[in-house]
């Protein structure tokens, strides 16, 4: 077969060409391949990777461009564990990330590096971080030797030629090297080196592990940069809701992962709320800057959606279900006799036959599960059919409320909003949600997830609180913020509300809040919608379930406040002094409210 790229450098950019010698004579590949992102050379790729056995060419007739993929059964998820901040003190990195010194992680990994890619090829993937022309994007450039994360990288990424027309002849690239080893856990790291702009990543090819652009650079990575250069990196989904008289409000919400981000980004809302429509501009990530006039600007910088596969369906994300009908990478779902997909939640009735995600013969007697909880799939943000005009703009779209959400069965009502910027950076700092299947570990325990940023953030929390609190200081028109939870359960584990396209009764009351047109009840933790704010009609679930789904429960509140102090304890002395206080505030208030 031939060469599916270039085997010759395709820039003259000094800098470049003297980094991807130096990997490649470490890791000794057969062959180094230059990938322009042309659809030529993603069509021989795809053919190289399905002669490979890497990918499976799915039904055409059905889903034309689509291909499946199985990895190794150990290498399903994030892992926390093993990914690493290296900066040069232990306190830069904080007491959230692992730490290791960047000369021990550069050692470490070089020795595994070594020769690790003889008999192999290594794929340099250049890409853009944002839409092309943006003052907020950024360039970085992949080395791997992994095909099926190269032709996701052109799927996630503005990748290919226009990386080197950006970059020119600038020394300004993330550096990205990624080998897929021998797939061990004992011998995987995800190291970050934030001052050096650099990911090493070694023995996984999962996407947050090995997609270097995604949780790496564009979160990790892009967090300090922000921290350096005066913006915000989150992991937010951004979605511009449209009025019937065409008025448009955007807003960024962070959510922890496989909370419904997708969901939420893709929205259909339901039939009160005619006229209405919610277009997406991304699902997991807002690089966000303040403009010219003063508000709060923000970018995707991804290009496409690497969404969790069970529980999407025609009911709970019909967008979403028309957005992977077509060039979509499906990893760790299952497979139906006719080459189809098949997960967990999925419309229609459940196949009687099955390949599940490990390959094995799958029937609908099987206890298992035939898809991977966290299983996925890769589709182009082009796909979409609620795709915002503005998701490619350079400028971004303007964010006028920024909402934080967590999965909690109890505490945290439906919908508050926050008194002022510093409350809100509070209620952001001490998000707490269910852990899920998104990373490895235990599902189903609340821990403390800043912002949806706790796996993310590239250096210390406490500096990264303080940076939220001075970001004020930068934006005179500021967005409004507010916590949502749409996971609130009854006593006998039923979900109180019942979410998916009903959720834009609340992101309703959080536009006209943002543009100051309605009313709210103070409570000691933040402004609710009064009795009859909320638009409940034509919903049929009893106004008593909607009121136990935004109760705020004094005694819940209470263990709420003791458990948010062994977090902050574990920030230590970096922890903003205004954030401590806020919750001796709260604590305080609670004594006047339950007497
Ligand atoms: C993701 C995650 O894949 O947050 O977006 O894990
Ligand atoms: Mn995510």
């Amino acid at each position: 077969m031939s060469a599916p790229a270039s085997t010759k450098p395709t820039t003259d950019n000094p800098a470049v060409l003297k980094w991807v010698n130096e990997m490649a004579a470490m890791c000794q590949p057969d062959q180094v391949l230059w990938l322009d992102g042309s659809e030529e050379e993603k069509r021989r790729l795809t053919e190289r990777a399905v002669a490979d056995n890497v990918l499976l060419e799915l039904d055409q007739k059905k889903l034309p461009g689509c291909y499946y993929h199985r990895s190794n059964p150990s290498d399903v998820a994030r892992v926390e564990h093993l990914t690493f901040i290296c900066t040069p003190t232990k306190d830069e990195a904080g007491p959230t990330n692992n730490w290791m010194a960047p000369d021990e992680a550069y050692g470490k990994l070089r020795a595994l590096y070594q020769g690790s890619m003889k008999g192999r090829t290594m794929y340099v993937v250049p890409y853009v971080m944002g839409p092309i022309g943006s003052p907020m994007s950024k360039v970085g450039i992949e080395l791997t030797d992994s095909i099926y994360v190269a032709l996701n990288m052109g799927i996630m990424t503005r990748m290919g030629k226009q990386a080197f027309d950006m970059l020119g002849q600038s020394n300004d690239f993330n550096r990205g090297m990624h080998c897929t080893g021998d797939l061990n856990p004992d011998r995987r790291f995800i190291c970050h080196f934030p001052q050096d702009n650099t990911i090493w990543s070694f023995g996984s090819g999962y996407g947050g592990n090995a997609l270097l652009g995604k949780k790496c650079l564009a979160l990790r990575i892009g967090s300090y940069l922000g921290r350096t250069e005066g913006w915000l990196a989150e992991h937010m989904l951004i979605l511009g809701v449209e009025s019937p008289e065409g008025e448009m409000t955007y807003v960024a919400a962070a959510f922890p992962s496989a909370c419904g981000k997708t969901n939420f980004a893709m929205m259909i809302p339901p039939k009160r709320f005619h006229g209405w429509k919610i277009w997406t501009v991304g699902d997991d990530i807002a690089w966000m800057r303040v403009g010219p006039d003063g508000r709060l600007w923000a970018v995707n910088p991804e290009n496409g959606y690497f969404g969790v596969a069970p529980g999407t369906s025609m009911s709970s994300n019909p967008n979403a279900m028309k957005t992977v009908q077509k060039d979509t990478i499906f990893t760790n779902v299952a497979l139906t006799p006719d080459r189809d997909v098949w997960w967990e939640g999925k419309d229609g009735p459940t196949p009687a036959q099955l390949t599940d995600w490990k390959g094995q013969p799958w029937t609908d007697h099987s206890h298992e599960k035939a898809a991977h909880p966290n299983s996925r799939f890769t589709a182009p943000a082009k796909n979409n059919p609620v795709l915002s005009k503005f998701a490619d703009d350079p400028q971004g779209v303007p964010i006028s409320a920024i909402i934080f959400g967590g999965r909690r069965a109890t505490t945290v009502p439906l919908v508050l909003q926050s008194f002022n910027w510093a409350h809100g950076v509070y209620l952001g700092a001490t998000l707490g949600s269910e852990t899920t299947a998104a990373a490895t570990g235990k599902v189903g325990v609340v821990r403390r997830d800043p912002m949806a940023m706790l796996p993310f953030c590239g250096y210390n929390m406490g500096d990264y609180f303080a940076h939220w609190l001075r970001m004020q200081s930068k934006i005179p028109l500021p967005p409004k913020i507010f916590m949502v939870n749409w996971f609130r359960q009854d006593k006998n584990g039923k979900f109180l509300w019942p979410g998916f396209g009903e959720n834009m009764r609340v992101l309703k009351w959080i536009v006209d809040r943002a543009r100051g047109k309605r009313g709210a009840l103070e409570t000691f933790t933040g402004w609710v919608p009064r009795p009859g704010d909320l638009d409940l009609s034509g919903l049929d679930i009893s106004h008593e379930q909607v009121e136990q789904a935004s109760a705020i429960n004094i005694e819940e509140w209470r263990r709420e406040l003791d458990d948010q102090k062994e977090f902050f304890d574990k920030i230590g002395d970096r922890m903003p002094k205004a954030l401590t206080l806020y919750r001796e505030l709260l604590i305080e208030r609670l004594k006047d409210v339950s007497t």
